[in-house]
């Protein structure tokens, strides 16, 4: 792909071309996952985290229509406070860009973006899914499409039930996508640490996880990796309390017939109406453990040559 369209932060720059560990990031989660201030002051810390666990981190977002790979406080501040910026997966990129808009990308564009500055490891909240009735709605995120051909691995807490974690599960495997668990050997559901369902393989160790990430590129396996870090038991919701919110707001998207792109933002900013800040404190702190865990996943397949 041209990187003629591509901004890379010159820090980010100067730690690719020195074989330095980096972390990509999204923006999504900034202006349609969280609400503000909470989000801008996440997106910070989350920053601060993959500094303290040795790499570079890499915000990702489309700005004025062009890719940016790494931001600056005040493009951070305004992704955070804005309020119109548009949700961009793989295909809204190319009206957002032509248009030289603003927009916030999700786990899809980031991937793409990351993948086409040289960013190899990615770290977020929750990935997309197949959702729920989507037998008959089609609804299935295209990060699931984008993980089956974009090489980069992606760190998460694994997907929220207002998803179907099965089927989301299923898709992966039919598209061939890995799915590893850190120190667990099932994938975690988001706001709790167990789904019910299993990962295809569990580590122990970060380094071991990059060791199959590179043999999967060595062997020219394209496409990512899905990295599932459960939320800190600390930090963990209570299965009744979450679950009776996520039922309620779907039962309310349902009613006001919300659909497409905006049920994923409805969903999520819906539960945390309903829960007050506890999901959003949980929200935050798996996100921070998950970018400490990704900046180490970093800095082992930086270390790893070829
Ligand atoms: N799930 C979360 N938090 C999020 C998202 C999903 O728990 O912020 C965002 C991510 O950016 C993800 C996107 O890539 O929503 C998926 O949207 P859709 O289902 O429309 O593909
Ligand atoms: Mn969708």
């Amino acid at each position: 792909m041209n990187r003629e369209y591509l901004d890379i932060h010159p820090e980010v720059q100067e730690a690719l071309k020195q074989e330095q560990p980096v972390v990509a990031l999204e923006s999504t989660i900034i202006s349609h996952g969280m609400p503000y201030p909470q989000n801008m002051e996440t997106a910070r810390r989350v920053e601060q985290k993959v500094r303290d666990n040795g790499a570079v981190p890499a915000t990702i977002a489309i700005l004025k229509g062009r890719m940016k790979a790494g931001l600056s406080d005040s493009e951070l501040e305004h992704l955070a406070k804005a309020g119109d910026i548009k949700k961009v997966s793989r295909r809204d990129i190319p009206y957002i860009m032509s248009g030289r808009l603003d927009g916030a990308t999700t786990v899809a564009s980031t991937m793409i973006v990351a993948a086409l500055a040289g960013i190899r490891v990615f770290v977020t909240g929750g990935i997309g899914g197949v959702h729920r009735g989507a037998s008959s709605t089609f609804d299935i995120s295209a990060d699931l499409t984008e993980l089956s051909k974009t090489s980069v691995a992606v760190v998460c807490a694994g997907v929220k039930s207002i998803l179907d974690i099965g089927a989301t599960l299923e898709y992966l495997e039919t598209q061939g996508v890995p799915v590893f668990g850190y120190q667990t050997g099932e994938f975690p559901a988001f706001y709790t640490r167990n789904s019910g369902f299993l990962v295809d393989q569990r580590f122990g160790e970060t380094a071991e996880i990059a060791k199959a990430i590179k043999v999967k590129w060595d062997l020219g396996l394209n496409g990512g990796i899905v990295i599932g870090n459960p939320v800190p038991r600390e930090f963990e919701m209570d299965k009744k309390e979450i679950d009776q919110a996520i039922e309620r707001a779907l039962s309310d998207a349902e009613l006001k017939d919300v659909k497409g792109k905006e049920i994923t933002p409805f969903l999520l900013a819906r539960i945390v109406e309903l829960t007050g800040t506890r999901s959003l404190q949980t929200n935050i702190e798996l996100v921070l453990n998950n970018a400490a865990v990704g900046a180490r996943i970093a800095q082992d397949l930086a270390s790893l040559k070829p």
